[in-house]
């Protein structure tokens, strides 16, 4: 499984791609790097991602740009950051967003994430 020697959360499923034929993709977060596969073994383009940022918890997907024609973007985990990504890998706008500590606690989070309109408008973000 290349550079990982073990992964740091569980895998999440989703059809990233929205592609129909290859239906759904498996994405695994490891060590080093975060890994999407699609249903035949073979990797989805732009995957695996090099990470400096340890990865933490599992990742989720979700349509987050409300935007069905770009795929699912995936949200993932790290010890001092949440990234955005697209179905391709490329990172979103405006992300990582910094897990920030302070001089008292240790500036990390090994928390599981998670996803929600919260404020009721699909039009804005
Ligand atoms: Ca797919
Ligand atoms: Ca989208
Ligand atoms: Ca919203």
């Amino acid at each position: 499984m290349g550079k990982n020697d073990y992964f740091t959360g569980s895998p999440v499923v989703g059809d990233l791609d929205r592609n129909a034929e290859n239906c759904l993709e498996v994405i695994m977060p490891g060590r080093t790097e975060v890994i999407a596969w699609h249903a035949d073994g073979s990797l989805v383009d732009g995957w695996p991602i090099d990470t400096s940022s340890y990865p933490s918890g599992s990742p989720i997907t979700a349509d987050v740009d409300n935007n069905p024609s770009n795929g699912l973007e995936i949200i993932t985990s790290h010890y001092n950051q949440i990234e955005i990504r697209s179905a391709d890998s490329s990172i979103r706008s405006g992300w990582p967003w910094p897990i920030q500590g302070s001089a008292e606690f240790y500036n990390a989070h090994y928390a599981e994430i998670s996803v929600g309109n919260i404020d009721g408008n699909m039009m804005t973000g």
